[in-house]
């Protein structure tokens, strides 16, 4: 039986042109971690592809990550021969998602731990759900076929999986712990003890006092704005939010330069942070992700006039609370 692996391999062996491997907008430690595995991957088999992405890289860590194992990552815009005779590997995400950019490519594999879009077809894709990080997926490719991963690329896996999983305890399946341990004695943890002492930046640390002296919350759900921030410093601080003792649900915000990006955690099973982030922004927005962990997004433009953002979020999420406790 041909392992997954092999049969990526067999269809990007027909690639016409150059091949990239794409992670979602902003890429997260998983996202990096996971493209950087298959990248050495498809290599040993004699296929060579760039890694790339769109926006920023925006957390410390992330970051860090990408000197200390010295990632080949770049920009789309930087890469000048990027066309649409080029084929793309989608890693983190899946297309149509609103955080990752349609590149001109075509996207002929997908290997994803998100919700899985039903409309979309590649010549490959592995997308599963249930699993806590996309770097568990590429984790089991190495194991799967025998190829022991060098440590960096253990230690680059095994952080994916640590941060997606917030430690081993946020939407964590078997697969994810024993590609955790199996990654484990192959890693340097020199290097994971630098990572975790690279979270975040002495601005963002600012930025954190200041939301966190505002945090709202109504019995087990918690409000969260915080002001003139990135994408992944609102899921981060969110984190720590639903780290309050009373809290289960939280919903973090912010205004950007073009709309209101937002962030949903939920330790409760019966509320579900992908159906509730898609019950705020209907019809105004998109949203998706976990039943754990989503985010969404509300353009400027959709916002009626007359209604202040602010009420409405809580408005939406008090009502589809209730909707669920009744
Ligand atoms: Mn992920």
């Amino acid at each position: 039986m041909p392992t997954q692996l092999d049969q990526l391999i067999a269809v990007l062996k027909h690639a016409p042109d150059e091949i990239f491997i794409q992670t979602h907008d902003v890429p997260d430690p998983d996202a990096i971690g996971a493209a950087f595995g298959l990248q050495y991957l498809l290599n040993q088999n004699g296929i060579s592809a760039q890694i790339v992405y769109n926006h920023e890289i925006e957390k410390a860590d992330t970051a860090k990550m990408i000197e200390i194992f010295s990632i080949p990552i770049h920009h789309y815009s930087r890469i000048t021969t990027l066309g649409a005779e080029d084929w793309t590997v989608l890693i983190d995400a899946q297309k149509g998602n609103s955080n990752v950019l349609d590149l001109p490519t075509d996207e002929v594999a997908c290997i994803d731990h998100h919700e899985h879009k039903q409309d979309v077809h590649y010549q490959f894709e592995d997308i599963r759900s249930e699993l806590g990080a996309c770097s568990t997926i590429i984790a089991d490719y190495f194991f799967e076929n025998k190829i022991e991963p060098p440590p960096i690329v253990a230690t680059a896996l095994l952080y994916g999986i640590f941060v997606d999983t917030d430690n081993l305890s946020r939407g964590v399946s078997n697969l994810d712990v024993e590609m955790f341990y199996r990654l484990y004695t192959l890693a340097e943890k020199n290097k994971l003890t630098t990572l975790r002492g690279s979270q975040i930046t002495k601005k963002d640390l600012l930025l954190y006092a200041e939301a966190f002296r505002n945090v709202e919350t109504y019995d087990c759900l918690a409000f969260l704005k915080i002001q003139d921030t990135n994408d992944s410093l609102i899921g981060a601080a969110n984190d720590f939010v639903l780290s309050i003792d009373t809290v289960n649900v939280s919903i973090a915000y912010s205004q950007k330069k073009d709309g209101i990006k937002l962030s949903i955690r939920s330790t409760i099973p019966h509320i579900k942070a992908n159906e509730l982030i898609r019950f705020i922004t209907a019809n105004i927005g998109v949203g998706g992700g976990h039943a754990h962990m989503a985010g969404g997004f509300i353009p400027d433009n959709r916002i009626p006039p007359d209604k202040n953002i602010d009420l409405y979020i809580r408005y939406k999420a008090i009502r589809y609370l209730e909707g669920i406790i009744l």
